[in-house]
């Protein structure tokens, strides 16, 4: 091994404790040298992975790459939470003794970097100051160029956030493995691949993939699992998978901030990017903070509730990305962005890019053209229509390419939060939005959040996959703490954020989508904020409170009479049936608090009274 002190001294890495992390790793995984990255070493390691053909250039400043076809996915089953106390094993979170988990790790990972470069990613999972910043370091070390290169546009990178570091050893050890791609056996019984978060040790070994969602660390494993179990701990926040956005009424000059979960394929980052409808762009302008991550905390000085984005960039979903669904995505990764798509189809002598509902139809000529997996498209079999693009196809971009990025978004901070929204794809009986009566109706609707099955295999028509705040793939402790540390810390919030239930995906008997959804999904959340106002009074019904017609202010929306009235009244026979669905899901998690049970009481009461 290359002299590892050098390497610290001349990437002036003065944090003792990151330098005997990095030792210790360096040594058990062998790698032949060490190479430790800011932020400004970006240029360079593109010219280099563009050498190496790790990357193709996608036009001027914006580049390819594609993953192997194996790995291009998170893998929940392989994901486990690891901590040294039984009682945090919960329903969701994959719980093993750490004891087990650390030494199968380390035996997989000896000796898996030789002949390879360690790089070493120091990062910080807020806006720097922040007051949660203490939760935020975290040192990555990875054995690929291609991952760096994603870290450095989704969080902040050099070694000053963590050299200045008040204890210097509070950060978190973030390892990353890549292995042997080619003989993991990925999804069979021999699978090798273990993404662990020992969570009482602050540490996230992953083996096995460089897919984002596996291999950036920072994101989903520090981010949200490492950072939901540390707010818990500390009893100081949240950290939910929930998109973060701001409203500013330029009439008044106030902005209000809405954030909220929405499992996946539920639209959550198009909503999170949505523009105002051009009929309200002279009163309203809709600001981006955060697609993915938010985390929540009470300021002590003002007893209010703030929420920040720890992220600094968006790993979006390609497919059906459009001038239509998000023109804010496509101009976020314009040329000149230095953003990289991954497992897309791309074009090898005219550097474009596509993917399945890019346009309405594939390029016409396919010359040059390779899907994701890298074929020619012209060499296909007749009558292979396979996609283009693999589904889970990405883009990923920093904050400062979103055209509509909110300009306080680096305030550390953070803003204060109006409105907490829950919403997944359901296509009859949750209306288009539906306003909570109190903070445990609130908590008990995220509890019950859930998408409808995709695929037979998935569960039964009409029935719910549960997805507890959209938390699910990433819950760290057991559910029922998670409840209880929800009502407090939201509990604690001077002024209460008003909770809300939406839904943009109810259909007519033909299938057809009865609200217009995109921009106009401002239009509920402009009429949440008045009911949180008092400028409103909305209909209240057993399962909150829902907008009249003349409060929505529709004009110029494409909505059908019919179709309107459904989307804002309640089914109750089908909530009924959804009542015992419910009862079910919540029965599988012990010490529920009681308040989240009264809720539910009082729902179901509430609808048997119903005529
Ligand atoms: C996810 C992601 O997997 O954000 O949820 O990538
Ligand atoms: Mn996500």
């Amino acid at each position: 091994m290359a002299d590892l002190e050098k390497a610290f001294d001349e990437a002036g890495l003065t944090n003792t404790a990151v330098r005997e992390y990095v030792t210790y790793w360096a040594e058990l995984t062998g790698a032949e040298r060490v190479e430790i990255v800011s932020a400004a070493d970006d240029a360079r390691l593109i010219q280099e992975a563009l050498e190496a053909g790790e990357l193709e250039p996608a036009g001027e400043g914006r580049y390819y790459s594609r993953s192997y076809e194996k790995d291009t996915a998170r893998s929940e089953e392989r994901t486990i939470v690891a901590t040294s106390n039984p009682e945090d094993k919960g329903v969701y979170n994959n719980w093993r003794p750490s004891s087990e988990m650390k030494p199968l790790l380390e035996e997989r990972m000896r000796g898996a970097s030789i002949g390879k470069t360690m790089y070493v990613v120091p990062y910080l999972m807020a806006p720097p100051g922040s007051p949660l910043e203490r939760y935020a370091a975290g040192v990555e070390l990875t054995d690929t160029r291609t991952v760096v290169l994603h870290m450095i546009r989704m969080a902040r990178v050099g070694v000053d956030h963590i050299n200045h570091l008040h204890d210097q050893s509070s950060f978190v050890r973030a390892v990353h493995v890549t292995g042997d791609l080619e003989n993991l056996g990925q999804g069979t019984p021999d699978d090798q691949r273990y993404f662990v978060t020992v969570a009482d040790e602050r540490t996230i070994l992953h083996f096995g993939s460089s897919y984002g969602g596996n291999a950036l660390l920072g994101k989903i494993a520090h981010g949200l699992r490492q950072a939901a179990y540390d707010g818990w701990a500390s009893g100081k926040f949240l950290a939910e998978q929930f998109m973060l956005i701001g409203i500013k009424d330029k009439q008044t000059g106030r902005t209000y901030h809405i954030c909220g979960g929405f499992p996946s394929a539920s639209g959550k980052t198009n909503l999170a990017m949505m523009l105002a409808p051009d009929s309200l762009g002279d009163r309203y302008h809709v600001t981006f903070y955060g697609d993915d991550i938010a985390w929540l905390w009470i300021d002590p000085e003002d007893g209010k509730l703030y929420g920040m984005n720890p992220e600094y960039g968006v790993f979006g979903v390609a497919k059906d990305t459009n001038e239509i669904t998000n023109p804010t995505a496509l101009h976020s990764v314009d040329e000149g962005t230095h953003a990289i798509f991954t497992n897309i189809a791309y074009n090898e002598n005219t550097q474009e890019v596509w993917w399945e509902g890019r346009t309405p139809e594939p390029p016409a000529d396919i010359t040059g053209w390779r899907d994701w997996r890298g074929h020619l498209i012209a060499e296909r079999a007749a009558g292979d229509d396979a996609p283009w693009a693999h589904p889970n196809s990405r883009f990923t971009t920093t904050l400062d390419n979103v055209p509509n990025i909110a300009p306080d978004y680096n305030e550390p901070h953070g803003v204060p939060i109006d409105g907490i929204i829950f919403g997944g794809r359901t296509r009859d009986r949750e209306p288009l939005i539906r306003a909570m009566h109190d903070l445990a109706e609130g908590v008990y609707d995220g509890l019950t959040l859930g998408a409808e099955a995709t695929a037979a295999a998935e569960g039964v028509e009409g029935l719910l996959r549960y997805d507890p705040m959209s938390m699910r793939p990433f819950m760290s402790y057991p559910e029922g703490p998670y409840a209880a540390h929800w009502l407090k810390i939201i509990g604690e919030a001077k002024e209460q954020p008003i909770f809300a239930h939406v839904n943009w995906f109810q259909r007519g008997q033909d299938g057809h989508f009865l609200w217009p959804g995109y921009r106009e999904n401002l239009r509920p959340l402009l009429w949440l904020m008045k009911l949180h106002n008092g400028e409103v009074t909305g209909r209240d019904t057993p399962v909150g409170i829902i907008p009249t017609e003349e409060e929505l202010h529709l004009e110029g929306v494409d909505i059908a009479p019919e179709d309107l009235e459904t989307i804002l009244s309640i089914n109750v026979p089908r909530w009924r049936q959804e009542m015992e669905h419910r009862q079910e899901h919540l029965e599988q998690f012990p010490n529920l608090p009681e308040e989240i049970w009264a809720a539910h009481r009082r729902v179901a009461a509430a609808l048997e009274a119903e005529g």
